[in-house]
């Protein structure tokens, strides 16, 4: 039977891969930090069969009691500090996690590999963020980086680390470079949410109105449940490689705003929509676009879920929570 690890189980893709990897027949293990993780109980409702151990990524040995006890086939390095506007006011700590964590992580999987670099295949999470203030679209594998936040320099040295151990020691080490995906599952804080969720409240009457920041910065949206299927294929490949998954299609927050308040009957959004200057980043990506063709090609890999029908899919199902009083 197929083992296999993941950091990051409690976030919105480390649920979706191990419901997917679960479904494949693997064994899932699943890294979980904190003494008493409030997220805890939601993985052990959705995917009472992973094992969770408990591990830090800044804390190099228990990365490596945790390799030592599941000994897995592949390990998927999720976990991060993902919230880009976060990063500013939390520079260092994002640096440690979601930067020299992949060292760490990396350096585990290198010492459990012994003399066999190739005994473990590992999967880094790699952003689109990386591209930054971009040189080129649509953003490929070969685009250069040009990070604009203390997370998407975390990640770029992540994703170099990542390429320098597979270069260095000979490991099957892959770099998905996935463009933004969302899911009902995705955290309140990103925008695809923050905006689900307050359009279902409004049309609820429960709420007046959202403040946002900047809606015209654009991005390349898909679905997490499809985006995970990626990074298994990348991991099920003869050789490691770097792929970009994204839909290649882009849409502005605004357009965001008018296919979530379109599913609820609302036109015209502004009396809802209020401006507010605390949500504009300190330097911000204006538009991503992703070419993955390449993961077409060789993964064989393609989004299903469009961004109409994921927007509608959000939307539906913070109704239903709202309904229900229990918001996930
Ligand atoms: P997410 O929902 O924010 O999940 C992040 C995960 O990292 C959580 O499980 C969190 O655990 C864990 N984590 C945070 N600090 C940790 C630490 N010190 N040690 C161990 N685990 C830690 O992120 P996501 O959307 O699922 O994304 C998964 C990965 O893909 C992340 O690396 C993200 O940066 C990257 N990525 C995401 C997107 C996207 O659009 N979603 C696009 C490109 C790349 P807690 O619950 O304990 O905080
Ligand atoms: O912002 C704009 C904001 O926070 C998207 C992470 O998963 O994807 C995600 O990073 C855009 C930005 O995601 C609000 O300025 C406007 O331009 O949903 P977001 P992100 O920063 O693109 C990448 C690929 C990752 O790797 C990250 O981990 O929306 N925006 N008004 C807003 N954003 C937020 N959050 N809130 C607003 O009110």
């Amino acid at each position: 039977m197929q083992r296999a690890l993941i950091t990051g189980i409690t976030g919105q893709d480390g649920l979706y891969l191990a419901e997917s990897l679960l479904a494949k027949g693997y064994e899932v293990h699943g890294l979980i930090r904190g003494q008493s993780n409030p997220k805890r109980p939601l993985v052990e409702r959705l995917v009472p069969e992973v094992h969770l151990h408990a591990g830090d990524l800044t804390d190099q040995s228990s990365l490596m009691r945790v390799m030592a006890a599941v000994d897995p086939h592949e390990v998927y390095n999720l976990g991060a500090v993902s919230f880009v506007a976060f990063s500013w006011e939390n520079a260092r700590v994002t640096s440690d996690v979601t930067g020299l964590g992949v060292l760490n992580m990396l350096e585990a999987v290198r010492l459990h590999c012994g003399d066999d670099p190739r005994r473990v295949r590992f999967y880094q999470a790699s952003s689109s963020e990386m591209f930054g203030n971009v040189y080129e679209v649509p953003q490929r594998e070969t685009t250069l980086l040009r990070p604009r936040s203390p997370y998407a320099v975390s990640k770029a040295y992540g994703h170099h680390m990542t390429i320098n151990y597979r270069e260095s020691y000979g490991m099957h080490a892959s770099s998905g470079v996935l463009f933004n995906h969302e899911s009902p599952r995705r955290g309140i804080e990103f925008v695809t949410r923050k905006v689900s969720r307050a359009v279902a409240r409004i049309s609820m009457g429960r709420q007046q109105t959202i403040a946002m920041g900047n809606l015209d910065a654009q991005r390349d949206w898909g679905f997490a449940g499809d985006y995970v299927e990626a990074m298994w294929l990348m991991l099920q490949q003869p050789e490691p490689d770097d792929y970009v998954v994204a839909t290649g299609e882009t849409h502005s927050v605004r357009e965001l705003l008018d296919a979530a308040f379109g599913h609820v009957g609302i036109t015209d959004w502004q009396p809802h929509v209020v401006l507010d200057p605390a949500f504009l980043r300190p330097a911000e990506v204006d538009v991503l676009t992703g070419d993955a063709s390449k993961a077409r090609a060789v993964l064989d890999w393609k989004p299903k879920v469009a961004f109409g029908e994921l927007v509608a899919m959000m939307v539906e199902a913070d109704l239903v929570a709202e309904k229900a009083d229990s918001p996930y």
